[in-house]
């Protein structure tokens, strides 16, 4: 059985760039139906006590009357649960440590190029999904978006940062406006998680 985490701060921690209200919805109901229902679904299989990056790993090992739930819930709950960790009070100029900067520079050709990317990505993601930054099991780095609650580590991929562009996630706040989302998330991106899992 899957847990909901905590959040590492208090509903309101990200405003003004996400508002309490979209936080206790998106953490209270959204990632709680995902936790909900994978434990429904993988409920006296051999994988209900297996750690979730596990059971991602191997979806076509599941029975396949569960593969789609547990791929849809299990990957909300693996992704939100990243996406709550990587997040912390807005900080203007936020930026990450020169170590950081220096790997997302040979990667990507500097940190803005970086963002760039990113924030391309996530805007041209049809529909609902997220935009991430993975290490690869060569230990390269990439940026590429997955539709609905797909998770990077079904490629067997380690996802680092990721952005949820479910219009959950900002309407409320942005209306249809993904772009203003994006362009304000990253104020709120916690740099010195995302550096632990970079190394
Ligand atoms: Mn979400």
């Amino acid at each position: 059985m899957y847990k909901l985490p905590d959040l590492p701060y208090d509903y309101d921690a990200l405003e003004p760039v996400i508002s309490k209200k979209i936080m206790e919805l998106h953490h209270g109901k959204h990632h709680a139906a995902y936790v909900n229902n994978v434990n429904k679904a993988l409920a006296g299989t051999a994988f209900e006590d297996k750690p979730i990056e596990e059971v991602l790993k191997n979806l076509p090992g599941l029975p396949e009357n569960i593969r789609m739930a547990v791929q849809n819930n299990g990957g909300g709950h693996a992704n939100h649960t990243l996406f709550w960790q990587i997040m912390r009070a807005p900080r203007e100029n936020n930026q990450p440590s020169n170590a950081v900067m220096n790997k997302l520079k040979s990667s990507f050709g500097g940190f803005q190029e970086f963002k760039d990317k990113i924030n391309q990505t996530g805007m041209t993601r049809f529909g609902s999904g997220w935009s991430w930054l993975v290490k690869k099991a060569d230990g390269n780095l990439s940026i590429y978006s997955t539709a609905n609650q797909d998770s990077p580590i079904m490629d067997g991929h380690t996802p680092i940062l990721g952005v949820d562009v479910w219009e959950h996630a900002y309407y409320l706040d942005y209306l249809n406006d993904r772009a203003a989302y994006l362009s304000a998330w990253w104020q709120v991106v916690n740099w010195d998680e995302v550096e632990k899992m970079l190394r």
